[in-house]
């Protein structure tokens, strides 16, 4: 065995060597080389297909079990050993009984394979706000997805040394092989076999039975969210589902933005907007994760813990985001999307066509096959560094300081453009009562609207309302240097269902709104829910709405507004007593504003 300095993490190793039983042992050492082997014997065993040299050189794509194509929120628990610390917003399980059930499915699961241990950082390595993990993983497409999202290699192992801390994960897809018996392309385990478990209590992450990223690649929404946003909370920082951005203005002024959406409503889109407003700049830090942390001079600093984008593919285009595209052209790994006759990878609305291909089902596809060749949730994996807009602070180990946070959701109707909150209680309201309509990102969300507080419903590793508080108390603590908070919209319709807004880079036009306000530079009105800005406070210069259109996207209707307020209110119910009173208080000045 590897000589390893720091004996807890030895001890464990062996522990689920024991335990799990695979055939051999390998550190990962992070290396170009070992990615390059690790990706030849998956193409030797027909897990991958290399893709078009010219089109994507080094990149793969693999097609996953047609079960195993996203994250699966029934199958996802949070064993705290109070249930009432996990709150109503988490499935619970007593920790010892789920530790019983998976230990009995880890016994022998990694018969017949290789079990991978890769030391990572979440954040550059030796940051006062980064956190050492250590996945163990019988799967090589972890592997090599681990190596793109994170920090991965012996410096972690250095800087763990003999008694660091570190984030234990682990990990198996739940698929042991008898001797002589074929692989599959997608080994994983039946859907009543995958757990993806979280005991906050000992920051310690399992799951099984899943290979798809965020079930499996467990830096990111196990450690970097779940795990993570308690440890925020008991250490007095934040864990946020949020994407940061730096924006620069004509007068070279920057603003650093942190937004939270629920999953695939535009986090990376907006990461890498290019603004369609002269002299104004944006630059991606990250497009998913922000942790954030008090600095020496009281503002709140941020760091994206991640190092690659795992992001959606499907709506991914010159059009809609070019920068990712640009990301994307090497170096790449797309998971579930159709690949072309020329071995170039394909999407739906990516702005190009694909004749003919095989789907991602393994199938032979044209456009008139009647399905979608990509499933909607397919995604590549990109480093960061090869954004063309990467900030140059984006691996800063000191962060960048937050001006403003913005929350949204994907709504057709009755939310604004975009609303500035009154003050700090007033935007935690908004991002406590933040609602989307459902996307692909998650297996088993089937609601038409559903409320995801500040995006993080799924990703919250504690009581909602003790989230909740925590959001409050670092209002409190962070007093006149705390973030102004924006809520937005981009997705609005018409009753005719047009898109009111064309989004992407005209975004940058509320962006500038929202900048200016902060210089004290621009107006808005007064409204029960918020400021919202009248037509002529927005730049617009250059775009061919109609009056009636911007009218209708600004538009806040009191009615609406007041018919969703049982809804609210039922989930304030749901999630009991440890709502805080300033919550509810925020509830019914919005209330008495709204029936004024
Ligand atoms: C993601 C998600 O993959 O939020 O980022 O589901
Ligand atoms: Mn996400």
């Amino acid at each position: 065995m590897k000589q390893i300095k720091n004996v807890k993490l030895s001890q464990w190793v062996a522990e689920i060597e024991k335990l799990c039983k695979p055939e051999s042992v390998y550190w990962c050492n992070g290396s170009d080389q070992e990615y390059q082997q690790l990706m030849d014997s998956m193409l030797a065993s027909g897990a991958t297909v290399l893709l078009n040299e010219k089109k994507h050189p080094n990149s793969y794509l693999f097609r996953s079990d047609p079960s195993d194509v996203a994250r699966v929120e029934d199958r996802t628990y949070i064993a705290s050993v109070n249930q009432d610390d996990a709150g109503p917003n988490n499935n619970w399980i007593d920790p010892r009984e789920l530790k019983t059930v998976m230990t009995k499915l880890y016994e022998g699961c990694m018969r017949g394979r290789t079990m991978y241990v890769i030391p990572f950082s979440m954040g550059p390595i030796g940051s006062p706000i980064s956190k050492i993990g250590i996945e163990i993983t019988d799967s090589p497409y972890v592997v090599v997805n681990m190596h793109i999202m994170t920090r991965v290699g012996q410096a972690v192992l250095e800087t763990l040394g003999e008694k660091g801390e570190f984030i234990p994960c682990l990990h198996s897809v739940g698929a042991p092989l008898q001797k002589g018996e074929q692989d599959s392309s997608w080994p994983c385990a039946p859907i009543e076999q995958k757990y993806i478990s979280h005991f906050p209590e000992e920051n310690l992450i399992w799951s099984y039975g899943s290979g798809y990223g965020g079930n499996a690649l467990l830096g990111k929404k196990c450690l970097a969210l779940r795990i993570a946003s308690v440890m925020a909370k008991r250490e007095g920082w934040m864990a946020e589902h949020m994407l940061i951005l730096r924006l620069t203005n004509p007068q070279g002024r920057r603003f650093h933005i942190a937004a939270a959406f629920p999953s695939a409503c535009g986090k990376t889109n907006l990461a890498m907007m290019k603004p369609t407003i002269a002299g104004w700049k944006c630059e991606t830090i990250g497009d998913d994760i922000a942790w954030m942390k008090i600095g020496q001079d009281g503002r709140l600093y941020a760091i994206n813990p991640e190092a690659g984008f795992f992001g959606v593919a499907p709506g991914t285009s010159y059009a809609s985001n070019p920068q990712a595209m640009e990301t994307l052209k090497t170096n790449s790994i797309f998971t579930n999307c159709v690949l072309c006759d020329d071995r170039d990878v394909w999407w739906e609305d990516m702005g190009v066509e694909c004749r003919h291909g095989i789907d991602w089902k393994g199938r032979e596809w044209t456009p008139a096959s009647g399905e979608k060749g990509a499933h909607p949730n397919a995604r590549f994996t990109s480093p960061a560094r090869q954004c063309p807009v990467i900030c140059p602070d984006w691996d800063n180990p000191a962060g960048v300081p937050i001006d403003i946070f913005i929350f949204g959701g994907r709504r057709t109707s009755v939310v604004p453009l975009v609303t500035e909150s009154y003050d700090w209680d007033h935007g935690v309201y908004m991002g406590a009562t933040a609602a989307s309509e459902p996307t692909a990102a998650a297996l088993d969300v089937k609601s038409r609207l559903r409320y995801d507080p500040f995006a993080m419903l799924p990703f919250c590793g504690y009581h909602m309302g003790d989230y909740w508080q925590h959001w409050l108390d670092m209002g409190d603590k962070l007093g006149k240097k705390a973030p102004r908070i924006f809520y937005v919209n981009w997705f609005r319709k018409s009753p005719e269902g047009k898109w009111l807004w064309p989004g992407f880079g005209e975004n940058s036009r509320v962006l500038k709104w929202m900048c200016e306000r902060l210089e004290g530079r621009a107006n808005g009105a007064e409204t029960p829910i918020g400021l919202v800005p009248k037509p002529e406070n927005l730049d617009l210069d250059g775009m061919s709405l109609n009056d009636e259109d911007v009218k209708m996207l600004l538009e806040v209707d009191r009615k609406a507004w007041a018919q969703e307020l049982p809804d609210i209110e039922a989930f304030m119910k749901k999630l009991g007593s440890k709502v805080p009173k300033r919550i509810h208080l925020q509830f019914e000045k919005q209330q008495k504003r709204l029936t004024a």
